[in-house]
């Protein structure tokens, strides 16, 4: 299992950095956990993707790196604009866990406001092919496109309106025939009760318990190729809580 790095904040436009000192961070503490729910004791090779000083030119290295990757693997951002580089590079179909859709308007380089709408716009995914998790706060204009384009999702408020179990029943028959599915995960699709260690706080989001369970359900589909997890930044982190809970989604993740 390929762990992947990427520092990088600068998709964040300065208002949230700190992200870039998150995988490090969530790596170390991957030792604080012996053995998984599972009972297994995951192995990992970890690799880093050397970003740049300049956004663009992040977005090529993460690029340039992915192109290389041909099996599974967990990246560690990093702010969502680490997402456009891997996603550019494998086209998959994507399933992203995030309070926020980042489909605000199209301008270049690709940020962590519009990672999204950018690789639907440049054509390096599907929009039939995406599926969205826990939205609950979005602009006006992200709303719209949501509707316009026909882009499957599911706000936190139908998964609160269902039982866990079947909000997941409909994520996974949603994704289980895409053929090779990315999932993407925004720490703040977590209330910030759990993950306060993010840029944009946003109550009312899914508890760690149900993400494990969704995470622990998805692992069982047969057409994932990798897994990224994004926006944990510690300088904002309240005892090390949301950290420490990146670790266990990646240590679940890879067992
Ligand atoms: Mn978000």
């Amino acid at each position: 299992m390929k762990l992947i790095k990427i520092p990088s904040s600068l998709g964040s436009l300065k208002k949230n950095t700190g992200t870039e000192k998150a995988p490090d961070l969530i790596v170390d503490g991957l030792k604080e956990f012996y053995c998984a729910e599972n009972g297994r004791i995951p192995t990992y090779a970890i690799h880093e993707v050397k970003v740049s000083k300049n956004l663009s030119e992040t977005h090529e290295a993460v690029q340039k790196f992915f192109e290389t990757v041909d099996s599974y693997f967990v990246a560690i951002g990093g702010d969502h604009s680490t997402t456009y580089g891997i996603a550019s590079a494998l086209k998959p179909a994507l399933l992203v866990f995030d309070a926020h859709p980042d489909l605000m308007q199209k301008f270049d380089p690709p940020t962590h406001e519009n990672y999204l709408r950018c690789l639907i716009e440049n054509s390096f995914v599907d929009k039939s092919k995406i599926v969205l998790v826990g939205l609950r706060n979005w602009d006006k204009e992200e709303y719209d496109y949501l509707i316009k384009n026909k882009i499957n999702f599911f706000s936190m408020k139908s998964i609160a309106e269902d039982e866990i179990i079947d909000a997941c029943n409909d994520v996974m028959s949603a994704v289980k025939d895409f053929k090779r599915l990315m999932i993407s995960l925004d720490i703040d699709v977590l209330d910030p009760a759990f993950a306060p260690g993010t840029g944009y706080q946003e109550p009312g989001g899914l508890t760690s318990r149900e993400l494990f369970y969704f995470i622990h359900r998805l692992k069982n589909l047969k057409n994932i190729i990798g897994w990224d997890l994004v926006e944990v930044n510690p300088d904002k982190d309240i005892n090390n809580l949301t950290v420490k809970t990146a670790s266990k989604l990646i240590f679940e993740i890879i067992s």
